[in-house]
């Protein structure tokens, strides 16, 4: 089936209008190197694209987890965001007969793999996704889909790091190195460390995104364009 330009570009134009600020399409066929319930396939039978979606964090308060330990129910409050917005975009793609699946958060589909699948950054040194306007200060969700979208050129290296190491000297668990990322550094740390905004509700570090000059970048660009 050939992929369609057309049908690619009105969806990222309807993303764009409610407010997604990062979407890009990978090809399935590029996720044979992890497990199989890591695939799109494991989800949906003839899945043709990837769509990714990501929303700026403009705010560190959209990445508030609440969570009620009585009744078991738990948001986050950007991603709940993105999921509303993954399920409009699914209704545009069904009312011209293209089946969809939102994932779920987690298990499911690698997010940030997916980004640099679809080509629209690469994961840096913070081993996290860096997008060119707002480094990693994105959050993200996928879709995937029936639909023939165009889909872009995986992106292996990360052109923005070079010689630059501000995540890993600023990582306060030094989990970050030239090795590579500890997970379980980086969790005890997290666990330890929940910024508390209520009984319910708290803040994960972001220490290794804030620190980015993209980051920085993109938050000074932002206010610039809003006061210019
Ligand atoms: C489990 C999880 C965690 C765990 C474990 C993290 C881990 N990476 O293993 C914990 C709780 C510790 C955690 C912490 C954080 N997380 Co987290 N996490 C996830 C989750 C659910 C799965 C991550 C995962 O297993 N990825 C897959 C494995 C294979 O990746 P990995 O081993 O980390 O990295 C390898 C690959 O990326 C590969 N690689 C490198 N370059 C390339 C290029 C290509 C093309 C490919 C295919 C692969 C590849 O090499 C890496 C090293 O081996 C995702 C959501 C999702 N469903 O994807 C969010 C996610 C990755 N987390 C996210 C965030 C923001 C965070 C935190 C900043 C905390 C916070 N404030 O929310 C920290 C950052 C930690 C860090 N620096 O990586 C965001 C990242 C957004 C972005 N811009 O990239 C995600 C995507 C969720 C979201 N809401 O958007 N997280
Ligand atoms: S989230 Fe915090 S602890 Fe984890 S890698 Fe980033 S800076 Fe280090
Ligand atoms: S802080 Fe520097 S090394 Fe780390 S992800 Fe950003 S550009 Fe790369």
């Amino acid at each position: 089936m050939e992929r369609n330009q057309k049908l690619t570009e009105d969806l990222i134009k309807f993303s764009n209008q409610m407010g997604i600020d990062v979407i890009g399409f990978a090809n399935p066929k590029e996720y044979k190197r992890f497990k199989e319930e890591n695939r799109p396939e494991t989800y949906m039978k003839g899945a043709y694209t990837v769509i990714v979606i990501g929303i700026y964090l403009y705010d560190i308060i959209l990445d508030a987890w609440s969570q009620d330990q009585t009744t078991g129910k738990s948001f986050h409050y950007l991603d709940s965001i993105l999921e509303s917005r993954a399920h409009r975009l699914k209704d545009f793609l069904l009312k011209i007969s293209y089946k969809s699946k939102i994932m779920p958060y987690t298990p499911g589909i690698f997010l940030k793999d997916s980004a640099a699948l679809a080509g629209l950054g690469p994961i840096g040194k913070n081993n996290l996704f860096i997008s060119k306007k707002f480094g990693s200060q994105v959050r993200l969700r996928a879709i995937v889909t029936e639909a023939p979208l165009v889909t872009g050129i995986p992106i292996k290296e990360s052109k923005f790091c070079k010689e630059c190491d501000m995540c890993i000297a600023n990582c306060p668990a030094k989990a970050l190195s030239s090795e590579g990322y500890n997970k379980q550094a980086c969790l005890s740390y997290n666990l330890a460390n929940l910024r508390k905004l209520s009984d319910y509700t708290s803040i994960w570090c972001n220490i290794c995104i804030e620190t980015c000059p993209y980051t920085k970048k993109s938050h000074e660009s932002n206010l610039k364009g809003y006061f210019d």
